[in-house]
């Protein structure tokens, strides 16, 4: 019997200082029942809550540690930046090392600017993707989630549509009422859309491969046609690469799916676990940024050289031979146990990934859209997440959620795990 008295503790304590006793909504587990455990710490593929339980981490923070916890290329990288200090609020070659990396592996990008998040890139894309063509509509996809900025959250995924909630309140009407949400994979929707108001679109913005209403692939032609009917009507498509960015590919999903977007925003892997966000692209478009242009974006802490240093450490342990075809075959593997552990108990499972980013839907149908995922058997994934977390495997606990695999899971991890699911397939 799993002992979590420490966490449920620590969970009481959190809840009379901290909104829900978390720092990020998802992290209270309100969509799977139970309570959060509390992470004492964590290595390589494994994290340890307070109570000493062991659990094999397909979150990895939410999808940065695709090295796994605790890599020695970046806590050495750490510990030498530590010896110099941690912030000046000034240039330091670090920000021009991880540039160069970014720029080097993404071709679309020119130049690029660091932030401290991932809403502050895409916030700080839409504003650039505004200022630089004078127009005010932006379009999303229901289901996309690109972090918490007040014009984005509308028909979010992950933690909004884990709170079953269409946006936010405090974000007033006029605020979203230059942003439409359509349809993901809708081809014939967004070309009807953009035929009547393309010339006032300033940009479009997706997740290349969803992962915030589940793992949702691209359908074909869907990221062609925005390619092309956005080039035609000169609005600024935008890829938030946050969840995807080194994560599905080398050259992110651009470079797997061979699409160029105008700009890019980066999130995770790119800062290693420590705080990086960034948004690139075309230099034309960028030299609109403040101190160049007049498009204002600002940060204390953007460019941090600890941070930095684990983004520069982990992106040149992605450039190694043969890293990104082993995070497929694990994934691979990973996920057709899922979908042999399923069809053994008779469950309705539809599983999917790329490179190393993952998800499964309890349901029978296809699913390409926020639609369909909102339709799935939410009651059976919760059940899963919770005799899953009990046989030591940490999932992500929402539906609308994708799951990660890193370097540092082993193939045993792998086996462990799809033995837990083939148990836990049997007892929902
Ligand atoms: P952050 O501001 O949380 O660094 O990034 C926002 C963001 C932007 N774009 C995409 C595609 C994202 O997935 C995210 C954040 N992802 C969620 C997990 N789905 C972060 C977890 C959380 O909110 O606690």
């Amino acid at each position: 019997m799993m002992q979590t008295s420490k966490s449920e503790i620590l969970f009481l304590e959190a809840q009379k200082l901290i909104p829900g006793g978390v720092n990020s909504p998802v992290r209270a587990c309100g969509a799977v029942g139970g309570q959060p455990v509390f992470i004492r710490n964590g290595d390589k593929s494994k994290i340890y809550d307070v109570d000493g339980n062991q659990y094999i981490d397909y979150v990895l923070s939410w999808g940065p540690l695709i090295l796994g916890h605790r890599p020695s290329c970046v806590i050495d990288a750490l510990n030498k930046v530590l010896e110099i200090g941690t912030s000046f609020g000034a240039p330091t070659e670090l920000e021009t090392q991880l540039a160069r990396l970014v720029i080097d592996m993404v071709p679309s990008v020119e130049k690029i600017r660091m932030v401290n998040s991932g809403t502050e890139a895409t916030m700080s894309a839409i504003r650039l993707a505004r200022g630089y063509t004078g127009r005010d509509i932006v379009i999303k996809f229901d289901g996309c989630y690109h972090g918490h900025a007040d014009t984005l959250l509308v028909a979010a995924g992950s933690g909004v549509a884990t709170l079953g909630i269409p946006g936010s309140s405090g974000v007033p009407d006029s605020v979203i009422s230059k942003t439409l949400s359509l349809k993901f994979n809708d081809i014939e929707e967004f070309i009807m859309v953009m035929e009547k108001i393309g010339d006032k679109v300033a940009g479009v913005i997706l997740e290349p491969v969803a992962g915030n209403m589940g793992f949702v692939p691209p359908i074909n032609g869907f990221l062609q046609t925005l390619r092309h009917v956005t080039s035609r009507y000169g609005a600024i498509l935008i890829f938030d690469e946050v969840m995807t960015g080194f994560r599905v590919s080398k050259g992110s999903a651009q470079g797997l799916f061979g699409i160029i977007p105008d700009l890019t925003c980066f999130g995770k892997v790119i800062g290693g676990g420590l705080p990086v966000g960034a948004y690139g692209g075309k230099k034309e478009i960028m030299d609109h940024i403040a101190p160049v242009g007049k498009v204002y974006q600002a940060g204390t802490l953007s460019g941090n050289p600890l941070a930095m240093a684990a983004g520069i450490a982990t992106l040149k342990e992605l450039q190694k031979k043969d890293v990104y075809e082993t995070l497929e075959n694990r994934t691979e593997k990973l996920m057709k146990g899922f979908q042999s552990a399923a069809d053994a108990a008779g469950i309705s499972l539809n599983t999917g990934h790329v490179g190393s980013m993952a998800g499964f839907f309890f349901s029978s149908e296809d699913i390409h859209n926020f639609d369909d995922a909102k339709k799935c058997n939410l009651e059976q994934f919760a059940k899963f997440y919770r005799l899953m977390l009990k046989k030591g495997v940490y999932l992500a606990p929402s539906q609308f959620e994708a799951c990660f695999v890193s370097l540092a899971h082993s193939d045993d991890d792998i086996d462990q795990t799809i033995l837990a699911a083939r148990e836990a397939m049997a007892e929902i």
